[in-house]
Formats: structure tokens, sequence, C-alpha cells
């Protein structure tokens, strides 16, 4: 390369760090046929595989998986020796790659990027390193692993011990040996819990110091799983495909069974059948739902304590090795050979870090609160900066001079964890916001790498200088990277996930737990839409397609997904009796609801005969005040049954009564038949409140859907023919016009259950051309002044939402207050999904804090059910 004298050198590409990514970003650049620099601390590749060298290190993702796929010949001439490689045999192949590859002529060992800068003017970073090297280059991409930045000690009189002092994330290259030492552990997360085992081998005397107890299984080491080297045999292709859209980055097969519904003979057998397999997709896929329901979870990790006090003898030892304050998974389990057993060992003892701290490191050993302990060597294996770590470490300033750790002070924020706003042609391999830690980082590493390059490789083609995230793409996946996190039980544990280890670090759910399949589905979703939410630049102008990927909740995308695969035949094509047993079976399945304190079912006088009513009374002691409530269904479709989770969940939430009537229904009964029978029921309820355990005085209405339609209606209704008063309106995506041509239809009448055509079969079933435009049947066409404050909610996927939208503005205008509740990424049946659609849980409790506040006498209550 030519470049004036005096002058930094100049590159296409700087990449730092020669671990799994590292390397292969190098191939695929060379490939590109781009000039590039990759810079390491270590004097030779390996990375991870470098650094954590201590006794016991291996990988516990099997062999057959933790590799690379991108070269078929490779695979063929690379055999590993056994199910969990050790570190020696991962660095040698590291290091096999590198040659095969001719890698190592542009990797500067040995050296550090100290800073990088953006130049706006010139679109190059110009990079510095503790070599005192400066160069410039146009893409800057960190290959800087996830666990690379070890945590700094934050333990008193670490300077002071006079002995041996190791660390499990920087091990000496020279053989250690503990033989006749009495040498400290402190620590149990993965490296903790490998090492222990060993050192325990050679030591005289070993001493674990324990702060919080960890999961792990037996890895059951040995030869490679059979069933999966078959499978390669047979077509590689295939399996590694297979991996690529799993949702770990593995194939393992996903079950439907659910720990709340499995009985215990299932459970047990499920539960045994992972422990025998030693692999972590297996133990972390028990159960369907042991990710996000707690009791579920519960009975897994029940499990696993058992297994722990199966083999300690030491009943007190094992107590304390049973991990209690977070679910299983949320901390990242371990896989061990030995580690239980090992506390049987006559000279191992554990020391619970929280009945006896440490109060310092001392010069020979360390002080407890209790006790002094004399020790000759001392094994740090306290964990790493996860995550954000490494990338902060390398000074990054973007434009206009912001750095890169000033942008994350309150947490990390990118796009797809590959990019981040500000920081022009700044790539991150598998950054916070993509799965990495949660999968096998082989796969998520070659897919980052893939796109990566693709990406460079399209921008030369369309003669592309510089691409950058927009800030409402990334706003957008900040969100969904929160919303996925938010339906798990992760956000409960004080895990390196969160940033919990590291004293003062932003507390947020730094990966993406969406699945790798979901993922590589948004990056390629991305380029199919023209780099969406990407800004191009170039000489010839530039480029910005810009949006959010994933705006849907994404447990309601499961939902749909789940649906489309069960081929349901569209309701609009049934009869009403086909549909309604259709909906009556859906319900059967539903998971079990929430508690109440007592439910009855009634009649009450209707206009044509008697209503049949279901009440729902809270635990709390009444009397309470009274929501009159009207299910969902089109005003052909539902009864008691089809709403009942939604109301208990009401109920418990904010602590009415719900009295849910079943109106009458069409096309038996058609229009005004349901709006009758709605004002008519609000009626009844009103003067019998004291009887149904409720505050006279003091009632509410609230429906979802068409029942939103005829609770507006009844509001309405009351209003013209004296009473009763009523309190307030709680219309849940509810229909409030006969009008099908606002923007929502356009946009949603299609693929979110709820659909146009549907919409017009309930229609047509309820109520003649000629009566839609009645304010009955469409309650925004009528008077809307002096009605009762309302609460409107509406979803963003739903037809009917600018339905709801449009009844909020026209009650304001009248001057009715009005609170609207935005069901964001829902559709129109999902916030009602009580116990299946998690993500739906904050928005009933919204919902609830309105139903309370309809009723002020009332005191707050919180979230029961949070
Ligand atoms: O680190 P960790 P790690 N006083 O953070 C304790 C991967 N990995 O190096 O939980 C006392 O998990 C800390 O206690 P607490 C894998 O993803 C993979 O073991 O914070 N104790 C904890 O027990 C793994 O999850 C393999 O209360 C202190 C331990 O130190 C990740 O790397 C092998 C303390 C740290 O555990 C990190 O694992 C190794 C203090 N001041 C690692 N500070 C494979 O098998 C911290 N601790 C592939």
């Amino acid at each position: 390369m030519n470049k004036p004298a005096g002058s930094p050198e100049e590159f296409d590409a700087v990449v730092v760090g020669a671990g799994f990514s590292g390397l292969y970003m190098l191939y695929r650049l060379r490939q590109l046929g781009l000039s590039v620099k990759a810079f390491d601390s270590a004097d030779d590749v390996g990375g991870t595989w470098y650094w954590n060298r201590y006794p016991g290190a291996r990988c516990d993702i099997p062999t057959t998986d933790y590799t690379y796929s991108f070269d078929p010949e490779l695979e063929k001439v690379w055999t590993w020796s056994e199910k969990y490689a050790t570190q020696p045999e991962i660095l040698d192949y590291l290091r096999f790659v590198a040659d095969r590859y001719g890698l190592r002529a542009d990797i500067e060992f040995s050296t550090s990027v100290t800073s990088a800068r953006w130049d706006e003017q010139e679109k190059r970073w110009s990079i510095a390193t503790d070599r005192g090297t400066q160069l410039r280059c146009r893409y800057y991409i960190m290959a800087s692993g996830c666990l690379s930045m070890p945590k700094s000690l934050d333990i008193k009189g670490t300077d002071r011990f006079a002995g041996k002092v190791y660390f499990t994330s920087g091990w000496p290259h020279e053989d250690v040996d503990f033989t006749g030492q009495r040498v400290a552990v402190i620590g149990t997360g993965s490296s903790g819990i490998q090492s222990i085992p060993l050192i325990a081998r050679q030591a005289s005397q070993l001493t674990v110091f324990q702060r919080t107890p960890n999961f792990s299984v037996p890895a059951h080491n040995g030869p490679a799983p059979a069933d999966r080297l078959a499978w390669l045999a047979r077509d590689r292709e295939e399996y590694r495909d297979a991996a690529r859209w799993s949702r770990g980055g593995m194939p393992v097969e996903l079950t439907d069974v659910l720990g709340v519904t499995a009985s215990e003979t299932v459970a047990r057998e499920r539960f045994e059948d992972a422990w025998k397999q030693g692999q972590l997709f297996a133990i972390l896929g028990v159960f369907a739902d042991q990710g996000v329901n707690p009791a579920s979870n519960m009975i897994v990790g029940d499990m696993i304590r058992e297994k722990i006090r199966s083999v300690v003898h030491d009943p007190q030892t094992a107590d304390a090795l049973c991990p209690k304050d977070h679910y299983f998974g949320t901390k990242r389990p371990c896989l061990d050979s030995g580690y239980f057993e090992t506390y049987n060992l006559p000279h191992v003892r554990l020391v619970d870090l929280h009945k006896q701290p440490i109060m310092s490191i001392t010069e020979d050993g360390i002080d407890t609160a209790d006790e002094s302990f004399g020790f000759d060597a001392i094994v740090y294996a306290t964990g790493f900066d996860a995550m954000t770590g490494a990338l902060a470490a390398v000074n990054a300033t973007g434009r206009d001079g912001l750095a890169l750790t000033e942008k994350w002070a309150a947490g990390p924020s990118t796009y797809l964890g590959l990019m981040t706003t500000g920081f022009p042609n700044f790539f991150m391999i598998t950054g916070p916001g993509s799965p990495s830690v949660l999968s096998n980082m082989a796969v998520s590493i070659e897919q980052h790498v893939d796109w990566v390059a693709d990406c460079l490789r399209d921008m030369g083609a369309e003669g592309f200088e510089t691409i950058e995230p927009t800030p409402v793409a990334e706003a957008g996946w900040d969100q969904h990277v929160r919303d996925c996190g938010a339906i798990t039980l992760h956000p409960t544990a004080n895990s390196w996930y969160m940033g919990a280890n590291v004293p003062g670090k932003p507390r947020v759910f730094l990966p993406y737990i969406g699945g790798v399949d979901a993922y590589r589905q948004a990056c390629d979703d991305v380029v199919a839409q023209d780099y969406l939410g990407f800004r191009r630049t170039g000489p010839g102008g530039e480029r910005c397609h810009d949006g959010v990927i994933r705006r849907m909740q994404p447990d309601v995308s499961l939902v749909l997904q789940v649906m489309a695969t069960m081929g349901l035949p569209p309701m609009e094509t049934l009869s009403a009796d086909d549909a309604r047993a259709m909906m009556a079976l859906a319900a059967a399945a539903r998971p079990p609801s929430p508690e109440v304190g007592e439910v009855t079912d009634g009649v009450m006088p209707g206009p044509a005969g008697d209503l049949p009513y279901r009440l729902y009374r809270p635990a709390t002691a009444g009397p309470h005040p009274v929501v009159v409530y009207f299910h969902g269904g089109g005003w052909v479709l539902g009864d008691l049954d089809s709403d009942d989770p939604l109301c208990r969940d009401l109920c418990v939430r904010s602590d009415t009564v719900i009295v849910s009537v079943n109106y009458r229904h069409a096309p038996e009964a058609r229009f005004p038949a349901a709006a009758e029978d709605a004002y008519a029921a609000l009626r009844w309820t009103a003067a019998h409140a004291g009887e149904l355990g409720g505050i006279p005085g003091q009632i509410a209405v609230a429906g979802w859907s068409a029942g939103g339609n005829i609770a507006a209606v009844a509001c309405q209704l009351a209003r013209d023919a004296g009473g009763p008063p009523v309190s307030g309106q709680l219309l849940l995506t509810p229909v409030t016009d006969s009008d099908m041509t606002r923007p929502s239809y356009d946009e949603n009448g299609d693929g979110y259950v709820l659909t146009t055509p549907l919409m017009h079969w309930f229609w047509d079933y309820y109520a003649d051309p000629a009566d839609r435009g009645d304010p009955r049947a469409a309650p925004l066409r009528g008077n809307l002044e002096g009605l009762p404050p309302a609460c409107i909610v509406t979803a963003d996927f739903d037809p009917l939402r600018d339905d709801g939208l449009a009844y909020a503005d026209a009650l304001e205008a009248a001057g009715t207050q009005v609170r609207r509740v935005r069901a964001r990424g829902h559709t129109h049946t999902s916030v009602t999904m009580v116990g299946v659609v998690i993500s739906g849980a904050p928005v009933r409790a919204e919902i609830a804090e309105a139903l309370r506040d309809f009723f002020p006498s009332r005191t707050s209550l919180g979230n029961p059910l949070e």
C-alpha cells in the first residue's frame, strides 16, 4: 500500500481481536479483497481460549457444534477428540485455522488498540495502539469477545497477599502445580466450577469461597454425541443449516410441554432425560415455559437441588451449594465434571460468604467475619465485565466527539447488536442486543461476520462509503430487546447478563433472547428491505429506508406463529355455531386462570328473558365497587367462559366486583338486542349492587371489542334514560363505528386474528346496513356530551385501533376525561390472553389502575399480580 511518508498507514478495515470471531472476520474481509489489519493483545491467536487456560477449562457446547462451519473442507481435516474439548485442544484448533488460511500475516500480536476516533471529514477511523502505531481505516470492527474483559477485583486487601495469585481469566502459560499447597478459590461461576475439581486433585487443602451458589449439571463428557455425528455424516449442510435456524444455535428438539400442566411423572421423565444428556440446551428446555413461568422453573430448580443433595454428603454443605436466590437459567448455568462430588473430599471445604463475608485478603491468607485462613495460593475466578467491557476499553469516539462510554452510560444501545448510532462504519461482532452469550457462540459469530462482510460487499457494489443505523431503528431494536427480556425471568437475577456483577454497571439485560433463528430472520429482513434502518452515504448521495424491524411483542408473534401452524379455517367461512364451537375448544386449552375470592353464576332479568351472569368477588374484604363487563366476540361469539380469565384478572388487579353478563347474540337476536341487554344489565346490577357485595352508587361498565361497543352504548343510554349514574367506562379495543375505511383496517386487516373479512361477517350477522349508523350500533355517531370518564385501550396491530382512537378523540372533544392505554406491539386479542401472552400483563395492570381510578374513594392496591 502506498502512503505519503510520515502519514498513518491506511487500511480498508481494522479488526480488534484474533479469537473465534476475529479470525473468521479476517478471512471474510480478505475474500472481499479488502486490506485488513487485526490486533490482539495476546502473543498468539485464540482470544478467550488463549487467556482462559486454567485447569479444567473446556467448552460447554458439544464440539460437533462449537466449531466453524464456513468451510466444509475444514470440517473434514479437523476431528475433535471428545464431546467437550479442553482449552488446549480448542486453542490448537484456532491455531490450525489461522495457519490453514494464512491469517497470521495480517495480525499484529501483543498490541492493544488504545483509541479510535471517527473523522467525519475523511470518513475514516483513526486508530492508535499501545505500541505507538497510528493508522487509519474505513471500517472498524470489534471482534473483541463478550467475556474478555476481567472484572476489576472488588475485594479489600488483594494487593497484600504474599503468596501466589492466579486469575482464571489470565492463567500462566507455564504449568502450575498446587501439590502440597493450601489453595483458596474465590468464585463459583463456570470458571470456578470447572477448575475446582482439578485443583482439588493437587492441593493439600482447598477452600472454596462461595458468594452465590450456582446451578450446575454433569457434562457426562466422553465421545461426541453419536446422533449428532451420524446426522453430520449423513448431511453436514442440513445439520449446519438446522443449527443456523435453531433457537440457540444448535439443533435440538423443542418441546411444547408446559411445566405448569405436566404430570409429575412426565416432569420427572423429561428432567431425567435432560440430565442424562449433559447438555445445556437440554436442561434449559425441559419445559417450554421454564424460562418465563416461575412455577415451571421451580420444578426444574427443585429437581437440580435434589440432585445436589443426593451427591454431597454433608447436609450443611449440600444446602449451602443449593442455589436459592435465582431461577434456574437466569444466571448462566454450568456444566461440570465432578464438581459437587469434590466437596465430599476431606481436604475440601466450602465457605459460605453469605454467612461469613470476606473482610480482607491478608499477607498470608483471607480473613472472613468469623475466621482467619492461611493460604499458599489464591485463585480468583471472579468473572468478567461482560459484553460491554471490551468494547468500552478501546475508547472509541464517534461523530461530534461522542465517546462510546458516554453514549452507553445508562446501558448499551445498538441496532441488532451490530452497530450503534453516531459511530459510522463501527461494527460489533456479537455485540449487546444480539443473541451472543445465550447461544452457541460459533454459530452466532459466523452469522455476524457473514452479515458484516455481506454488508461491506453490498456497500462496495452500490458505491457507499459509510453506514450507520438511524436513531429510530436503534430505539426500536433496543425496545424489542427489552421486550424480549421482560417476558422472561432474567430481569429477576443479579447476573452478568444484567450487568449486575460489576458494581455501578447499569442494570440492563444485555443479550437478545428472541432466539438465533428469530434474530437471523430479523437481520435478513433488514437487508431484504434495502437495509431498513441504516443510513448509507457515498459520493453519489445517501440512501436510507428508515423504520423499525420488529414492533410486535415477542410472545404475541409467537402466538401468531403457533396459530399459523394449526391450519385453522378462517372464522368467517364457518357458520356461527361452528365458530362458537371452535372458540370453546380454544378456551378449554388455556392455562389455569387467576384465583379470585368467589365466583358465582346467576341470572338477571333482561328485556327478552333472563340474562346469565357470572360474578367475581375479590378475596379482600368488601364491599367493593362493581364493574359490569361485556365479553368480546363480534356480537356473535363469546360467553361467560370465553372471557373468564380476563374477568378474574381484572377482579384481582382492580379489587372490584366484576359482573360478566351474557347478552343475546346475533344472528339469533340481531341489533339492537345486545345493546338493549347491556343497558338492562347495567340498570339491574346498579339496583342490586348491595346484594352482590358491591357499593351502591359505585358502578362502572367495561367491555372488550363488541363488548366495548355495547358498554359505550350503555353509557349513552344511561345518560339519556335517567341513569344509573356510571362512574367510568373501560373500553378495551372497542368497535365504535361501522365505518371500516380507517387506516388501521388497511394496516392490520389481515394476519392479526381479527381480520377485515371477519369484521364484515360480524356486522352482517349483527345489523342491517341501514342500522349501522344508529348510535346504538356506532356509538361514535351518538351525542357524546355528558358521558362518564373513559379508559380506552387500543392495540397497535388491530384493525379496530383507529375506532378506539377516534372515540377517544371525540369524547375528549365533548369534554369527557379519557385515559388512553396503548397496548404496544399487541393485536386485538392478545392483551386478553391471560397466562399466555405475558407482555399483556403490564397493560392489564394499567387498565386495572384506570378501573380503580374510576372509584377515587378506594385505596390503591398496587399491582397484586405483578
Ligand atoms: O464468571 P462468573 P466465570 N467476592 O461471573 C464470584 C463463560 N465461561 O468466569 O455470583 C466473592 O460466572 C461470583 O459471585 P456472585 C460462561 O458464560 C464459559 O466463572 O457475583 N465472590 C461468581 O460466583 C460464564 O458464565 C466456560 O455472587 C465474587 C464468580 O465469582 C462466564 O464465562 C467456562 C466476587 C464469578 O462467576 C463467566 O464465568 C468459563 C467477590 N467480590 C466461563 N466477585 C465454558 O464452560 C465475583 N465473585 C465454556
